[in-house]
């Protein structure tokens, strides 16, 4: 950290630019390419200025760009250090040759994620909060971003910290058990108040651990599948939900073969829908290995769209249930505008309970607000605010689920009345799990950090 850092910020081919340096000597640095002398320049300022170049053997300068200079003071900037923001015109040339000065007056350029490396190094964000900085920028969607924001502003991280007091309450409990056990007449606080607590510790531990999938679902978007008989209109739905001539159409039987996918929003949230090949019985070798690829996409589907366009026979009710059980289901009735399909689709005796039906026609798009809404509903979405904690990376439920197995043993250790000292041992492990997440307290090797960083764009 001894080194000054810089990189382009910014993604080039914008009206501005904006070119970053971090470290002791970003004033000094800056100072030589700068028609002004920023080196003690108050923090918090902007300067008005020209990039120059110093053409010492003509003896004149070039000017490069006509700039603004923001100057951060250590330890109130971004990563803790001095730092100074240039904001430039947005030419490639323009951002290269301040880059190109930069480095040859000392600046190194920064790795991946390095300005937010230092801030996690200086003390300025735990880990947790570097983690979100990566997902902020990559939010996409409301709900992300609201998961994102949350941890950046330290909820996951003050929760942690709740759940390691109450950890070492039972620790420092369960020690003085160890300390006074010759004490007879001394009360301790008993084992199932213990258990209870630990008990507690390790609902919120599950819950967070839990919370994972809902953190992958709303960032890679909720897989729906459209699945169904031959030739009753899932590709023409799946180009009606995306808006787009995404799938081809056709009245011919088994048109689609291989599965396609692509994404949309509903309320903010982000869905995956995959439209599959029709089953259908076939000796066609390739459609085969299509309808195994339906089979594999309702598998990975949280919502499937199961959609007929003539009455619903029993032998297909029997199988939708099958191939979809644990999966939300909607059934959705297409072509409601042929008179002939639009009447009822269910054999009398079958009565499906709470599985919402609903009729559409995809080709002219009737009904397809209610059936986004009904998709949104079945995804079953907990109303984020901004208060919650959504865990979305997956070393954070790594050790989420290390810190469940350890509780599992001090629960049974509690249980089955072993002695504090060895109890203890186990919690020390969940302690230690726990501050994994946050980084603080423990020593991260330089392996995961770099596991963290690398994913950053440049310039973060
Ligand atoms: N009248 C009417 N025709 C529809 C409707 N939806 C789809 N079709 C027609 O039904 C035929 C089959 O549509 P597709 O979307 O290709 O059906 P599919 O389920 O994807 O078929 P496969 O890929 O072969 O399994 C096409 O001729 C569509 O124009 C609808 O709502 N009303
Ligand atoms: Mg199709």
């Amino acid at each position: 950290m001894n080194e000054t850092i810089c990189a382009l910020a910014t993604a080039t081919g914008g009206a501005l630019g904006i070119i970053r340096i971090s470290g002791p000597k970003a004033l000094e640095i800056l100072s030589h390419v700068f028609t002004k002398d920023i080196t003690d320049a108050a923090p918090n300022t902007i300067h008005y200025g020209h990039i120059v170049e110093y053409d010492t053997g003509a003896q004149h300068q070039n000017v490069i760009d006509e700039v603004l200079i923001s100057v951060f003071r250590a330890p109130h900037s971004y990563t803790g250090e001095d730092s100074v923001e240039i904001s430039c015109h947005g030419s490639r040339y323009i951002l290269n040759k301040v880059l190109e000065l930069l480095i040859n007056n000392g600046c190194r350029m920064a790795q991946p994620g390095e300005f937010t490396q230092r801030a996690f190094l200086n003390g300025k964000m735990d880990l947790s909060q570097a983690e979100a900085v990566a997902d902020l920028i990559a939010s996409g969607n409301k709900a992300t971003h609201q998961i994102a924001m949350s941890q950046l502003r330290g909820n996951f991280s003050s929760e942690l910290s709740r759940l390691r007091e109450q950890l070492l309450t039972l620790t420092s409990l369960l020690e003085l058990e160890l300390d006074f056990s010759d004490h007879e007449d001394l009360e301790f606080a008993n084992r199932s108040e213990l258990l209870a607590l630990a008990n507690s510790i390790n609902r919120r531990v599950t819950t967070l651990a839990h919370s994972f999938e809902t953190g992958q679902a709303l960032k890679n978007g909720i897989p729906v599948a459209l699945v169904g008989r031959t030739n009753v209109g899932k590709s023409t739905l799946l180009n009606r939900l995306l808006r787009d001539d995404r799938a081809i159409v056709s009245s011919v039987h088994g048109t689609t073969r291989d599965t396609i996918e692509d994404t949309m929003e509903i309320n903010g949230v982000t869905f995956r829908f995959i439209d599959t090949a029709g089953i259908r019985q076939t000796t066609d070798e390739v459609e085969k290995i299509g309808i195994r690829r339906t089979y594999a996409a309702i598998d990975k589907a949280r919502i499937v769209l199961w959609i007929i366009d003539a009455e619903l026979m029993q032998e297909e009710v029997q199988e939708m249930l099958e191939l979809t059980e644990g999966k939300s289901l909607i059934i959705i009735k297409n072509k409601i505008d042929i008179p002939t399909t639009s009447k009822s689709y269910f054999p009398k005796d079958l009565t499906l309970k709470g599985i919402p039906v609903i009729e559409i026609s995809a080709k002219h798009g009737t009904n397809i607000e209610k059936l986004e809404q009904t998709i949104f509903e079945s995804a079953n979405i907990p109303e984020l605010s901004e208060q919650d904690i959504i865990v979305s990376s997956a070393r954070q439920y790594q050790s989420l689920v290390s810190a469940h197995n350890n509780l599992l043993r001090v629960l049974s250790g509690l249980e089955s009345g072993l002695s504090g000292d060895l109890v203890s041992e186990d919690l020390r492990l969940v302690l230690d799990d726990l501050a994994d997440i946050t980084g603080q307290g423990r020593i991260i090797t330089s392996e995961v950090l770099e596991n963290i960083f690398t994913r950053f764009c440049v310039g973060k």
